[in-house]
């Protein structure tokens, strides 16, 4: 495992992001023993809010370096609020040095108290729970998904004006979609661009499905190491999951600064226990938001996780209602129709109303009968001997043909993507749905093949540095394929058998 700060292209999701043993400087952080509230470590600004240098802390009595009532505030708060996995309110205190009423947030990590200190560069709203209920009720109106996540956009820039607030879905194979976005009329947009999934490594996303916001005010900080590194009685280094000013890997604030963000914050959207995206907020200037207003926000993306995943599981649902519909279609036509890929191909509904795909064909006796973008009749004679030697009976699909079969590299461009169901006997028939390469069909943020060049530090990695928009792609993979797509060829072939066992039947019976 790499120390966090040195990871590069062969570890970065391995980067231990939680143990930066370093804060963001914009405010202070301590740990305290539980019990008797002493001082076991320190960083960050605590010159200006404390009058002292961190490294003058460790030891010390909390009482003695703030106002009065704070650590009897503390005492309370913890009798009440117990375990505290996540930072909590405590306190709110003037800054020693210049008075800045100064905010005290506090949560348990590794056996201590972590208080984390930060100045308010602004009040906070007055109301934010009516803020967030108000949200919620403008949300809500969307009826859709797609409609619901762009209000999601509008509703996060509105409350915390950043320049550019995007949500980010995550897909199947990890890389991501920016689906929808609300941006200041200067900033450039991100709208339909997608991204690769190292831009947003294994380890973090783990970390956002049980942390649902963080926040860079500015991407520009130097980072406070935290002294001493290591908790003095047991050795271990902090676990700064849940700290509000837990350093950032240097590798995504590179990221940032590469595309000119100086402020960044992100929401979780977390549905069914699954990270599916992320409410992703970018700044020109430094931005800094008072931990009420953070509050409201996180608040606000985990209610509407949960409508979220209703309308998603609503879409899903209607997804499948007309998957039915189009099954039962398919077969009457099977059934009434003496040619079957006639009445599969040239009526409606017919096999691409099924499985969303750019061609479809049938392989009966020998004979090939496309519909849309399909190779040529020689070409799926070739796939056919092939998939007859390798390929069990039943369905079998790829996103990446070519790699299974290098003969489809010739025709990639039309079958990338392959379902193929086959029915039994022998020689078998088959139905086989097309996608092309997804060169064609997806537009990348930057080249996902190189997410890493080498940085000003030599074999440093950093991000890719240009985000103009252009059309590259893993090359020779389709869009994959959903399972319910799978699970659709799985149904329309069973069907197909009973159909094919009937009409051997009705042969036999006319025979005799
Ligand atoms: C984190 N990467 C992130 C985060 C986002 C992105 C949103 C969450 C942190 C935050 O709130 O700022 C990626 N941001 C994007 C994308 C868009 C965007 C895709 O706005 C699209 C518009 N990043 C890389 C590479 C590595 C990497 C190659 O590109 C690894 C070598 C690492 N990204 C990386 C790490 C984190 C991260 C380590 C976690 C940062 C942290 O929380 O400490």
């Amino acid at each position: 495992v790499p120390a966090f700060g040195a990871a590069d292209l062969t570890d970065c999701d391995r980067e231990p992001i939680h143990i930066p043993a370093a804060i963001q400087p914009h405010g202070a952080l301590l740990t305290l023993d539980p019990q008797t509230f002493s001082i076991v470590q320190a960083g960050g600004d605590t010159a200006r809010i404390l009058g002292t240098p961190p490294g003058a802390l460790p030891g010390q009595p909390m009482a003695a370096w703030f106002p009065p009532d704070c650590v009897a505030r503390l005492r309370c708060l913890l009798a009440i609020e117990g375990p505290t996995p996540r930072p909590v309110h405590a306190f709110t205190m003037a800054a020693r040095r210049h008075g800045q009423v100064t905010e005290a947030v506090v949560h348990r990590s590794g056996g201590l108290l972590v208080l984390e200190l930060e100045p308010l560069r602004e009040p906070g709203p007055d109301d934010a729970l009516g803020q967030v209920q108000a949200m919620l009720l403008r949300v809500q109106q969307a009826a859709t998904p797609q409609a619901f996540c762009q209000r999601l956009a509008d509703e996060v820039r509105r409350i915390s004006g950043f320049d550019r607030v995007m949500v980010y879905r995550f897909l199947p194979d990890d890389t991501g979609a920016v689906i929808a976005e609300a941006r200041h009329a200067e900033a450039e947009s991100f709208l339909g661009l997608h991204y690769p999934a190292s831009d947003i490594p294994r380890q973090a996303r783990a970390l956002y499905l049980s942390n649902w916001i963080r926040l860079i005010p500015d991407t520009h900080y130097v980072p406070a190491p935290v002294l001493p590194a290591v908790n003095p009685r047991d050795g271990r280094p902090l676990d700064l999951s849940f700290s509000v000013l837990r350093s950032v890997s240097p590798v995504h604030l590179e990221y940032l600064h590469n595309m000119g963000v100086a402020a960044s914050m992100s929401l979780s959207l977390v549905l069914g226990g699954r990270l599916w995206g992320l409410i992703a907020c970018h700044h020109r200037t430094p931005r800094f938001l008072p931990h009420r207003l953070r509050m409201a926000c996180e608040l606000f993306a985990q209610v509407a996780s949960w409508r979220l995943e209703t309308l998603v599981a609503g879409e899903d649902f209607e997804a499948q209602l007309h998957s039915k519909r189009v099954h039962e279609a398919l077969i009457q036509t099977i059934s009434r129709e003496a040619d079957l890929a006639e009445g599969l191909t040239r009526q409606r509904p017919n096999l691409l109303d099924y499985i969303p795909a750019d061609g479809v064909g049938l392989w009966l006796d020998g004979h090939f009968t496309p519909l849309g973008r399909t190779p040529g009749a020689e070409q799926v004679a070739a796939l056919v001997t092939w998939l007859n030697q390798t390929a069990d009976d039943g369905v079998f699909h790829t996103d990446r043909l070519p790699l299974a079969y290098p003969p489809a590299a010739a025709f990639a461009d039309v079958a990338s993507g392959l379902i193929a169901l086959s029915v039994s006997k022998t020689p078998r028939d088959y139905v086989l749905w097309f996608r092309p390469e997804v060169i064609r069909t997806v537009t990348w943020g930057g080249n996902p093949n190189k997410p890493l060049q080498a940085g000003p530090d030599g074999e440093r990695l950093t991000p890719r540095r240009s985000f103009a928009a252009w059309r590259e792609s893993v090359t020779l993979h389709a869009d994959p394929w959903r399972s319910a797509d799978v699970e659709a060829a799985r149904t329309l072939r069973t069907s197909l058998l009973e159909v094919v066992l009937q009409r051997i039947d009705q042969v036999a019976r006319e025979r005799e």
